[in-house]
C-alpha cells in the first residue's frame, strides 16, 4: 500500500501502537492514534512526531472513516473486524516493509526462548539476524536495519490482524489452553495460530510439533516444505533426538548434531532446542557452527531461571508459567522433589492434568492468589497443600519445609494480575524474597 496521503487509525498506544504510528507517519500517512486511557497514564507521547493526531481517553473514532486501521495486539478482533476498509496489524506492516525473509514462531509456551535460540544460532553461523515481535520489541523496529533475516515471535493476538503475511519459515511450537477468553475455545485458539501458515507457498518451510496431533494434523498449503520435530520418534522430514544428539533429516540429507549445553538446557528444553535447530536448518547454514552458540546461551529471565541455592535447596523462578501447560513443563524439568508455589488468576485449562503431574513430583504445594481455593480442590488427596496468601509468605514456608537436594519452584499456572503488575514483577518479587532469605540466613 502507498501510505502517502492515506489516512491511518492506530488503535492503542502501547509499545506496538507507538511503533506503528511512527512507521505510518514516516511513510507520509495522515495518522490518528487513539487510546482509551487518559493522556497521563500513557508513557512516551512526547516522543511521537507532532504530525500524529492523538485521541485519548475517549471511545475510538469511527473505523470506517480511515483507509487503514492498525489495531494493537491487545485489542480483540470483535472491536474492529468488519468495521474498517482495511485492517493490518504491526506484523503485517512489518512483512510488507521488510525486503528480507522472515522466520516466524508461534505456540503457547517457549516462543521467546526459541526465538532467542534461533537468533543466537543464526548469528553464530554468520547471518545478520535479529529477533522482535511479541517478546517485547515491536516488529516494526526491524525495518531499516541491515539484516539478512528477521526472526519474529508472533502471538495469536497478532495473527488475528495479518493478511498477506508470508514467513519463509513458520514454526508452530506447541498448544495448550490459554487466552480462551479472547478466542472462545481451544479450536478458535488453534485456528488463529494456524494462520501463520495460511499464505505460505513454494519455497517456504512449515515446522510442526509432531508430538501434538492437533498441530501435526493441520492442513498446509500444498507446495510448502513440511517438517516436524519429535522428541523420541524419527520423522521422514524434520528433526528428532537420539540421546544428546539431534538428527536433522531434510531434502534427502541426514545430519547428526551434538547438542552442546552450557547454562541452558535440561530435558525440559528438549523440544525448544530441537524446534530451534530445525528452524535454523531451513536457513541453510552450517549447523555445527550454529550450535556453538548453545554453549553461551543462558535462557531468558523468569523461565526455569535458577535463582540460587541455599543450604542445598535450589530456587527456580518460572513466573512465565502462566498457564497449565507451561506449569507442567516447568514441573517436569526439575529433578528431585519439589516444593511448589502456584496460584494467581486462573485462566482456564485442565487442573486434573496438572494434579496428575504434581502428584508424581511435588512434595507440598503453597498456594497464593485468587485461584488458591480452586487449586486446593483440584489437588486434594493428591499432595499436601497450604493456602499461604502471598508470594513472600509462600517462599518463606516452602524454604522452611525443604530439605537439601529439593527445589522450591515458582510455576504458578496462572496469570499474575490479581497480585502483581505482570509476570516479570512476580518473578522479581520471588527473587527478592529468596535473596532476603539468603541475607538473613532465615531458612528455618
Ligand atoms: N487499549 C485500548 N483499548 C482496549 C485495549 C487496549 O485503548 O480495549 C490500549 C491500552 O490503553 C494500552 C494499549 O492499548 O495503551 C496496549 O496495547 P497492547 O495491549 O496491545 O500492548 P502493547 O504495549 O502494544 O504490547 C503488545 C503485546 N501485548 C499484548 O499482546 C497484550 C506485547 O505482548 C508485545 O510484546 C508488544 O505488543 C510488542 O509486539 C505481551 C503479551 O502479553 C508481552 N502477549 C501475550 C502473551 O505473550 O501471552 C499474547
Amino acid at each position: 500500500m502507498e501510505f502517502e496521503g492515506r489516512s491511518v487509525l492506530v488503535l492503542g498506544l502501547g509499545v506496538s501502537g507507538h511503533s506503528a504510528a511512527r512507521f505510518c507517519a514516516s511513510r507520509g500517512a495522515r495518522v490518528v492514534a487513539a487510546d482509551e486511557r487518559a493522556r497521563e497514564s500513557i508513557p512516551g507521547l512526547d516522543a511521537l512526531p507532532a504530525s500524529i493526531e492523538l485521541r485519548l481517553g475517549a471511545p475510538f473514532p469511527e473505523l470506517g472513516d480511515f483507509d487503514l486501521v492498525v489495531p494493537s495486539p491487545g485489542i480483540p478482533a470483535d472491536r474492529w473486524a468488519g468495521r474498517a476498509r482495511r485492517v493490518w496489524g504491526d506484523i503485517e506492516l512489518c512483512y510488507r516493509a521488510l525486503p528480507i525473509p522472515i522466520l516466524a514462531v508461534t505456540g503457547t509456551n517457549g516462543k521467546s526462548t526459541v526465538v532467542r535460540l534461533i537468533e543466537a544460532m543464526a548469528q553464530a553461523a554468520g547471518l545478520r539476524a535479529r529477533a522482535a515481535g511479541n517478546l517485547g520489541v515491536p516488529a516494526l523496529e526491524l525495518v531499516g536495519q541491515p539484516l539478512d533475516i528477521a526472526i519474529l515471535e508472533v502471538s495469536s493476538f497478532q495473527l488475528e490482524s495479518v493478511d498477506a503475511f508470508r514467513p519463509r519459515t513458520a514454526l508452530f511450537l506447541n498448544l495448550s489452553p490459554d487466552h480462551l477468553d479472547r478466542h472462545g475455545d481451544l479450536e478458535g485458539y488453534l485456528a488463529t495460530k494456524a494462520r501463520i501458515f495460511a499464505r505460505q507457498g513454494a519455497g517456504d518451510s512449515a515446522i510442526l510439533n509432531g508430538d501434538d496431533a492437533r498441530i501435526r494434523d493441520l492442513g498446509l498449503p500444498g507446495s510448502v516444505e513440511r517438517l516436524e520435530f519429535r522428541r523420541r520418534h524419527a520423522v521422514e522430514a524434520g528433526a528428532w533426538l537420539d540421546g544428546r544428539n539431534a538428527i536433522v533429516r531434510r531434502q534427502g540429507r541426514r545430519e547428526t548434531v551434538r547438542l552442546l549445553e552450557g547454562r541452558f538446557g535440561g530435558s525440559g528444553q528438549d523440544d525448544n532446542l530441537l524446534a530451534a535447530l530445525l528452524a535454523v536448518a531451513t536457513l541453510d547454514v552450517d549447523l555445527r557452527i550454529a550450535t556453538t552458540a548453545l554453549a553461551d546461551f543462558e535462557g531468558l529471565p523468569h523461565r526455569s531461571e535458577s535463582v540460587g541455592e541455599i543450604a542445598g535447596i535450589r530456587f527456580i523462578d518460572d513466573s512465565k508459567a502462566t498457564n497449565v501447560g507451561a506449569a507442567i513443563r516447568a514441573l517436569e524439568s526439575v529433578e528431585g522433589p519439589i516444593l511448589w508455589i502456584a496460584g494467581g488468576r486462573h485462566k482456564g485449562g485442565d487442573l486434573s492434568r496438572l494434579a496428575d503431574c504434581a502428584a508424581a513430583r511435588v512434595r507440598r504445594a503453597f498456594l497464593i492468589g485468587e485461584a488458591a481455593d480452586e487449586f486446593a480442590d483440584a489437588l486434594e488427596g493428591r499432595i499436601p497443600v497450604e493456602r499461604v496468601g502471598d508470594l513472600e509468605k509462600a517462599v518463606e514456608r516452602a524454604a522452611g519445609s525443604a530439605h537439601a537436594g529439593e527445589s522450591v519452584l515458582l510455576a504458578p499456572a496462572c496469570a499474575s494480575f490479581d497480585q502483581f503488575e505482570n509476570f516479570e514483577d512476580r518473578g522479581r518479587r520471588f527473587q527478592s524474597a529468596v535473596r532476603a532469605l539468603e541475607a538473613t540466613g532465615g531458612m528455618r
